[in-house]
């Protein structure tokens, strides 16, 4: 067993329909604890940053422009394989793949305005919590 930390963010689409306390009680429900939360605007340059792996997709200038558009929830998971566990609840990234239950399969309104991020790695996690976080702001 392993308690691991890893980077959630509340997209623009769910702050906007006022869910986010839904999808942190779903995240809550599966043993996952928020030690770090902050409601924020990400400018071009956060967005372009954060999705720099994606920026030779055709999405990029997109999921950009959408990451933009509103406010966002970003927060730190911890718990029991913690990067697993959130990325089973999220569900997958299409919300018509996603399993019943899931927070994509929920609230998300399309693959793009899909509600939630999630890190797909401990190494990723750790990078996302530093581009997202001083260690000072993660208070347990
Ligand atoms: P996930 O890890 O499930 O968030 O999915 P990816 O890392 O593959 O994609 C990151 C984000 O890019 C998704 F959350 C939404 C967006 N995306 C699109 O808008 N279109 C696509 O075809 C794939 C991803």
């Amino acid at each position: 067993m392993t308690t691991e930390r890893t980077l959630s963010i509340i997209k623009p689409d769910a702050t906007a329909r006022n869910v986010t306390g839904q999808i942190i009680a779903k995240l809550e429900g599966a043993g996952l604890r928020v030690v770090a939360q902050k409601r924020t605007r990400w400018s071009e340059e956060d967005a372009k940053t954060f999705y720099e792996v994606h920026k030779e997709r055709p999405f990029y200038g997109d999921l950009v422009a959408f990451m933009t558009s509103g406010p966002i929830v970003m927060q730190v998971l911890e718990g029991e394989n913690a990067v697993a566990k959130n990325r089973e609840v999220m569900g997958a990234t299409n919300p018509d793949d996603a399993a019943p239950g899931t927070i994509r399969a929920e609230f998300a309104e399309s693959i793009e305005r899909n509600s939630v991020h999630g890190s797909d790695s401990a190494e990723n996690a750790a990078n996302e919590i530093a581009l997202c976080f001083a260690p000072s702001e993660i208070v347990g």
